[in-house]
């Protein structure tokens, strides 16, 4: 299948790309390379070196199959998409072009209009696009567990739609999960579906939603193969996530930062597993005639300080209590229904399995890339 991949450089999207590849799909990659410039602006790494994307490409064409590059932002450029999408001839588009850090996203004026520009653009061009190209185009999208909020208000999270009953006429029916996003990023995602479910009412378009939970792990099976393959790793305030956070921190013997309490429960998915879920999403399309397709993509649920707990037993790592820099609740219950992906065979990577062979890969290999003065670097929400 000939797949298009918005965001293919990125953390997501570059695994997410070579599993495509690996597995006989023809991949033609779309980035501005915008991540790459983020990290001069904010003064940050990742923590494992990555190659140019010429370096990249090139290499996977040896190692894993067949895959292509072209240099477009896709917010800001609507006709070169459009162009791409009609040489190319994908009969899917995975979109991750999108800023996707929660902190970048509230540093201030510029960064919340970039993030809101940025995404809302990249998403409606996608399926403008697609409209004038061709429809029958499956949109794999991915989205997050942060649309729905992460409160038990209306009980478990159900897979994108929540069934309530009219008070009026005491019917009863399905409304897309009223939205509580905790973020300018966050918002940005809820602001997406309702673009979905209006391409989808009015031209019909074939939309899967995956709302995805915190990613952790930085290798899959593709990218270990090469140094020049090697994925991103990122372990700073901004766009380090807390269970890649407690990984690096645990590797360099520095103190666990848990934001309060560390009572905010969240879903957790391994990297290698976001790649085999989208996968799994795009050689099982939506049908034409469905809903906007909602999965949640997570496999297990972890509170901070659970994690940063278990990593003390395994690890013999100290706690560092720190004032939280967000606005959210300080405790939370949540369970999370995965069952779509799972009826179409996902069987999930937990924690246990893969960790202490993470950590100790980082520590090993990386940890001379490990710069302290990032770690605290988080902006506050207030
Ligand atoms: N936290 C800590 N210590 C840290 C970092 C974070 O206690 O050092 C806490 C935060 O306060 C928060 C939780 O850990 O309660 C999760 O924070 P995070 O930075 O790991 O994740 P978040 O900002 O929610 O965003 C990340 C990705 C985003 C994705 C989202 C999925 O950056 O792209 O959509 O996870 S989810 O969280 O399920 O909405």
């Amino acid at each position: 299948m000939k797949i298009i991949v918005t965001g293919g450089d990125g953390f997501c999207g570059w695994p997410t790309a070579l599993g495509l590849a690996s597995a006989g799909h023809s991949v033609l990659i779309l980035d501005n390379l915008t991540r790459r410039n983020i990290d001069d602006e904010i003064s940050s790494n990742s923590i494992t070196p990555i190659a140019s994307i010429k370096s990249r490409i090139s290499e996977a064409n040896k190692l894993i199959g067949e895959i292509n590059f072209a240099n477009i932002d896709v917010a800001a450029n609507p006709l070169a998409l459009k162009e791409a999408i009609k040489s190319f001839g994908p009969a899917a588009i995975v979109h991750f072009a999108e800023q996707r850090s929660a902190p970048y996203s509230m540093i201030g004026d510029k960064e919340r209009c970039y993030t809101v520009n940025n995404n809302i653009s990249s998403t409606h061009n996608i399926c403008s696009a697609i409209v004038d190209a061709d429809r029958s185009i499956h949109l794999v999208h991915l989205g997050t567990m942060g649309v729905y909020g992460y409160s038990d208000i209306f009980g478990n999270i159900p897979e994108g739609y929540l069934g309530v009953t009219i008070n009026s006429t005491e019917k009863s029916t399905e409304i897309l999960y009223p939205t509580n996003p905790g973020s300018i990023y966050h918002l940005t995602k809820s602001m997406d579906q309702l673009l979905f479910q209006f391409y989808h009412k009015n031209w019909g378009l074939k939309i899967t939603d995956l709302h995805q939970g915190i990613v952790w792990g930085t290798q899959t099976d593709e990218t270990i193969k090469s140094d020049l393959l090697v994925n991103r790793f990122d372990y700073d305030g901004i766009f380090g996530t807390v269970l890649n956070r407690f990984i690096v921190q645990a590797a360099n013997e520095y103190p666990l930062t848990v934001y309060g309490t560390g009572g905010q429960k969240r879903a957790f998915i391994h990297i290698s597993d976001t790649a085999r879920c989208i996968r799994l999403a795009v050689e099982n399309p939506a049908s034409k005639n469905e809903r906007v397709r909602i999965f949640n993509q997570v496999s297990e649920v972890h509170s901070v300080i659970g994690l940063a707990n278990l990593f003390k037993s395994q690890f013999g790592c100290n706690i560092n209590t720190v004032e939280n820099p967000r606005k959210e609740l300080a405790e939370n219950d949540l369970v999370v229904d995965n069952s779509g992906l799972k009826n179409l065979g996902f069987s999930p990577i937990l924690l246990s399995e893969g960790l202490a062979q993470d950590v100790g890969n980082i520590a090993k290999v990386f940890s001379q890339n490990f710069n302290k003065d990032n770690v605290l670097t988080s902006p506050k929400w207030a």
